[in-house]
């Protein structure tokens, strides 16, 4: 049954080495402080916070499979999965909820093999270059939907 307020929070590859290495790409904070950021902006937007991250393409895609019927949106970072995955991008076209593509870095500033995501074409919206905050952002837009679909 869809939770009318839950929220899927998706990790792809290497974001359990968040604030480990590169911080000048994707600053000094751990997954586990975007987890903890996340729990505060929830907690005040009250929504429920399901907060996973993945190495691995069939975990992250079982997990879109189990979201389909329980969660009212998803927030994901799918990583460097963003750039090569229509396996994710298939997975996420059969979830019904409203969706939010989160990048920590700028990818339009980066490589060009960085500029095309396969996720963007079956997000809602798209949250880039904003550092960790754009998690945050994603669960206020969601929030904003969310409200929307309740009037
Ligand atoms: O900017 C983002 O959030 C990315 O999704 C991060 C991915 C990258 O492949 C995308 O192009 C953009 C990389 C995640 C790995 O993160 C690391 C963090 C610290 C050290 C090493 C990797």
């Amino acid at each position: 049954m869809v939770t009318s307020r839950r929220v899927l929070v998706l990790n792809g590859p290497n974001l359990n080495l968040l604030g480990k290495r590169q911080p000048e790409i994707y600053g000094h904070e751990t997954l586990d402080d975007v987890e903890a950021q996340c729990r505060g902006v929830a907690d005040k937007l009250e929504l429920t916070l399901d907060f996973r991250q993945s190495n691995a393409e069939h975990e992250l895609i079982g997990w879109l499979h189990g979201a389909r019927e329980t969660v009212a949106g998803i927030v994901i970072n799918p990583a460097a999965y963003s750039h090569t995955s229509v396996a994710i991008m298939d997975a996420l076209a059969a979830c019904p909820c409203p969706i939010i593509e989160v990048h920590i870095s700028n990818i339009h500033r980066r490589e060009a093999f960085r500029h095309h995501s396969y996720v963007s074409h079956v997000a809602t919206g798209v949250i880039c270059g904003c550092g960790t905050q754009g998690y945050a952002l994603a669960l206020h837009r969601l929030a904003a939907l969310f409200e929307k679909a309740d009037q």
